[in-house]
Order: C-alpha cells, then sequence, then structure tokens
C-alpha cells in the first residue's frame, strides 16, 4: 500500500523520517567568491584546497554513522545520501571551479515543507550540483509517496555579476564587515534568485528567511511565489559578519520558544510577530569552545545548531556542555550526540540532517 512518506512543517513536531550527510569524498573546494567571503580571515583553510585527508573523512563518517544508529534505535528511519565523485569539476557554460563540495550538510540544500522537497538555488560554484548526492533519494520518495513534491529552484548562472567584487578583497576585518551586514551589504548581489536551504527556518504557516552571504532578496521573493499559501519573513542579523544559514543563529525549540544566539540578536523591528503571539525569544548559551575544529568554515556557535526530535526532545552536542545545561534548564531532555569531529564538513547536528518526515500538519502559530 502506498502512503505518505514526505511531511514535515515546521522544526520541532516528533521527528520520525529523517536524511542523514556522509563525510564521503568532501572536498576543500578552490577559492571562488561567495565561499571566500565565508572563510574567516584567520581561518587555516584559507589558500588550500583539495580532499580532505583520509583519516578526518573517516573519523567523520564514524561520528555520522553513530548518529543515524542512535536515531533509528530511537524509531527514526534514516536514509543517507549516495555521494557523487566531488573531485570532478563544476563547470556549466558560465563558470569552472575545480572540484566540489561534498555531501555532509543536506539542510544546505533541501527544504522540506508539508510533502514537498525543494532543492535550494544554491550561491557557491562548488555546490551547483551537490542536489546530485540526493536524487536517489528523491526518486524513492517519488516511487513510493504518490502525494511527494520534488521540486527544483531555477539553477542560477552564478557568473561574477552574482557577487559584489568589495568582498573578494584577502583582509577586510570585522569591523568593516559588520558594517556592512549592518547595511545588508552582503557578497551576493540581486543578479538572480539565490538561496540555500539553511536560511529557512519553517513555522507551520509561516517561513522565516535569512538575508544574507547566501541568500539575497530575490531568493526570498522567489519564495514567497512559490509558495503562495505562506507568509515569507525576511530577517537579518547584523551581528554577523559571516551570515550565512539561520541555523546557529535563531533556533525554534518548540511553539513559543526560540534561542537566538547573543551575538547576532534578531533586530527589534523584526521580533513583532513572536512578540504579539506571546514566543519568547532567549539567548542561547555561550559554547563551549573558543575557536572551531581545523579545517572548518563554520563559527563555533554550531553549539546551538542542535536537531529537536520533538518539543520535549533535543539532541545537542555532546561537548556543549553549556547549551545542554540550558537545554536541561529550559524542560528539555537531552540526547547527547558526539559531532565535533564532523563539523569541518559543513556543519552540526541541525546542518547534517533533512527532515523527511515530522508528525504533524500546518499550524498557524502567528495568527
Ligand atoms: N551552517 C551554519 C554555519 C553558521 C555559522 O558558522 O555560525
Amino acid at each position: 500500500m502506498q502512503k505518505t512518506v514526505v511531511n514535515s512543517w515546521n522544526e520541532w513536531d516528533p521527528l520520525k523520517h529523517v536524511i542523514v550527510g556522509r563525510a564521503d569524498d568532501c572536498h576543500i573546494p578552490p577559492e571562488e567568491p561567495a565561499l571566500d567571503a565565508k572563510v574567516p580571515e584567520d581561518s587555516d583553510m584559507r589558500g588550500q584546497w583539495g580532499r580532505r585527508p583520509q583519516e578526518t573523512i573517516d573519523r567523520a563518517n564514524e561520528l555520522l554513522d553513530n548518529f543515524a544508529s542512535m536515531l533509528e534505535k530511537r524509531g527514526v528511519r534514516v536514509d543517507r545520501p549516495t555521494s557523487i565523485d566531488h573531485s570532478l569539476p563544476a563547470t556549466t557554460p558560465d563558470f569552472h571551479t575545480e572540484s566540489q563540495f561534498g555531501c555532509m550538510p543536506p539542510r544546505d540544500v533541501l527544504l522540506t515543507v508539508g510533502s514537498e522537497m525543494l532543492e535550494a538555488t544554491m550561491s557557491y560554484r562548488c555546490r551547483w550540483f551537490e542536489y546530485l548526492n540526493y536524487r536517489p533519494l528523491m526518486q524513492q520518495y517519488f516511487d513510493e509517496d504518490p502525494n511527494f513534491r520534488h521540486e527544483s529552484a531555477p539553477k542560477p548562472r552564478l557568473t561574477d555579476a552574482d557577487y559584489h567584487p568589495d568582498y573578494l578583497s584577502e583582509k577586510i576585518g570585522d569591523a568593516k564587515r559588520l558594517e556592512w551586514a549592518a547595511k545588508k551589504f552582503f557578497v551576493t548581489t540581486e543578479e538572480e534568485p539565490l538561496f540555500d536551504a539553511a536560511d529557512v527556518l519553517r513555522f507551520g504557516r509561516d517561513l522565516v528567511v535569512q538575508h544574507g552571504f547566501t541568500t539575497n532578496l530575490k531568493g526570498i521573493e522567489w519564495l514567497r511565489r512559490h509558495f503562495p499559501d505562506h507568509r515569507v519573513h525576511t530577517v537579518n542579523f547584523p551581528g554577523d559578519p559571516y551570515p550565512i544559514h539561520i541555523d546557529a543563529t535563531f533556533t525554534p525549540l518548540r511553539p513559543g520558544l526560540i534561542l537566538n544566539n547573543p551575538q547576532r540578536r534578531l533586530p527589534e523591528d523584526q521580533r513583532g510577530m513572536f512578540e504579539a503571539n506571546g514566543w519568547e525569544i532567549v539567548d542561547a548559551a555561550q559554547p563551549a569552545h573558543n575557536t572551531p575544529p581545523p579545517l572548518c568554515y563554520s563559527s563555533t556557535w554550531l553549539s546551538m545548531n542542535v536537531l529537536v526530535l520533538d518539543p520535549k526532545t533535543v539532541c545537542v552536542e555532546k561537548s556543549e556542555v553549556y547549551q545542554a545545561e540550558q537545554m536541561d534548564k529550559l524542560g528539555m531532555e537531552v540526547v547527547e550526540v558526539e559531532l565535533r569531529d564532523a563539523y569541518a564538513f559543513g556543519g552540526g547536528l541541525h546542518c547534517c540532517t533533512a527532515d523527511v518526515y515530522r508528525e504533524g500538519g500546518c499550524e498557524d502559530y502567528f495568527p
């Protein structure tokens, strides 16, 4: 009998089916405009590229496999991507880059809204073909679920016109970056719609989308037109000098409660819908680490990149003791998951997953 396989409307309803990424064949891609803008100026990754060391791939895969097994033991169906050859160049009529990225953070690529899974445009050239890692799963869901909608946003051209040259300088400095972020002057231009799926948070009828390096205003407008039954809200976080992906910045835990990165607070004039509906926005605990692990693009705020299993249960990275303590105080049962050695492959517990099925339907939390 055919059944509903794909259904997920928010970030907290009971999770029953998820994709967990793999570290297979993950590469540090060569320099390119949008990627360079995100790599911190003091990072050990500047100027180097190529396949990641095999021992780090093996270790990350061990942790991702353990995470997948733990979820399965809790009754969650887990699917994994099929890695393409990321050493191959990405070439289109408009650009060429020598290698690709990987298939560790499915959250960046796939946006699940109800019965639909939407492949994001992406904004890095090295991630243009990343959706191919997930196509076997998309085909499987299409065969299993008669209501599954497999959608793909228009592939962008990603010519130089997509990027502000001001961001291509080696040394910009955090002061200038913060000034630009406050003015909403990001590395991506408004040449064409661009978005990463990880810039979108789902609150039932409402989608909250971060305007930053990886998602531009045209991308948000595209999402608004694509989801006409949703209200799409644009947010930005001026305290972030490297603003990509909303999920280490603003983390809904359950209806009425959101963690906000204290260095990247949601501006007062964007809090109206939450305040009017009695939602609490709480500063997240400090990360347990002062620096990210080696060869990592992300900030130490992956501490708050948690995966909510249901409104009372949350997966927190094992070493993030302050975040776990805060979750406990907020009344959540904490499931510790060791993942730090996989952070370098594209993110934390939320990043390395993509929802397929959560119980529940499309609620209006902001009537
Ligand atoms: N992919 C989430 C990364 C966000 C951050 O570096 O803080």
